[in-house]
């Protein structure tokens, strides 16, 4: 029964509830930690971590450079949640199973999520190591029906038919891009569009060929149903993508994508991340 197939709202409730018995931090900042970025809580004071799996109600991490907790505390004199560990729907959860740390983070009264992600690099002038600010999104599978908002709509989330035309924040954008090129960062930070594909495996000449073509700029296996669910709650979104590797668009090219250059491109230019972000919240 697709209707009941989710978690409803009394069931994030109770994460939430059972959270805020443990913790003293109000997070009004949620942040998403990509592959190889879960450095990005390295800036956090006075942490408190949660595993995943001493959550009750909580979904467990599967993929190897994700640690897989949920971290509360202070960044640049904001109170903060990171999401240490995403889930992905390749993992074989459901959409609703993938965002349901962001409807958490959401009832823990967060405003603004910071999104991170490794991602491939569709667009000829983006090179490994580059940071782009996301300013739109291609979700093939959202498109496709594979969407965490179908089904009942609890209006206490947000409304049946939410817009999704400035789900990346421009204000969010523009300081985000501003801060980057005040750090020195202009050779190598971008704004461009994130194309979602389920994975996982990595994309054929002609896929890739596709998302160049709608305008894609950098193609991962993430980001989008939580950007979506975040947007459907009211959230503001900034989001960033590593550029990890660039995509071979040639049939005659013999290189391939593998996990490992995506999590050491991750490891490498994770302080420009971190960076960016910390500063982000600082001035929010
Ligand atoms: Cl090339 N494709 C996808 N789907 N995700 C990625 C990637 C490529 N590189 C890093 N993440």
């Amino acid at each position: 029964n697709i209707i009941m197939e989710g978690h409803n709202y009394g069931e994030v409730e109770a994460i939430k509830d059972y959270l805020l018995s443990k913790t003293a931090v109000r997070p009004t900042i949620g942040i998403v930690c990509g592959s190889g970025l879960g450095g990005l809580v390295e800036n956090v004071e006075n942490k408190e971590e949660f595993k995943y799996e001493d959550i009750p109600g909580f979904p467990r991490s599967t993929v190897k450079g994700h640690a897989g907790k949920l971290v509360f505390g202070t960044l640049s004199g904001k109170q903060v949640v990171c999401l240490q560990g995403r889930f992905h729907f390749y993992e074989g959860h459901g959409m609703l199973k993938c965002t349901l740390p962001v409807r958490v983070m959401g009832l823990l009264g967060i405003k603004t999520m910071v999104v991170t992600n490794a991602a491939g690099g569709v667009n000829r002038d983006f090179n490994v190591g580059d940071i782009m600010v996301i300013k739109d999104h291609v979700g093939f599978p959202t498109i496709a029906g594979n969407h965490p908002l179908t089904g009942l709509n609890d209006e206490r989330f947000g409304p049946r038919f939410p817009p999704m035309n400035q789900v990346y924040d421009s204000s969010y954008q523009k300081l985000a891009l501003e801060i980057a090129n005040e750090a020195g960062y202009s050779s190598f930070i971008r704004n461009g569009c994130y194309c979602m594909f389920s994975g996982p495996t990595y994309e054929t000449v002609a896929e890739l060929r596709l998302a160049a073509a709608l305008g894609g700029d950098a193609v991962g296996m993430s980001t989008v149903p939580e950007v979506i669910v975040a947007s459907h709650m009211g959230i503001k979104c900034l989001g960033l993508s590593l550029i990890t590797n660039k995509c071979i668009m040639e049939y005659d090219s013999s290189e391939e994508p593998n996990h490992a250059e995506v999590l050491e491109a991750g490891r490498k230019a994770s302080k420009y991340v971190l960076d960016i972000v910390t500063k982000f919240v600082g001035k929010l």
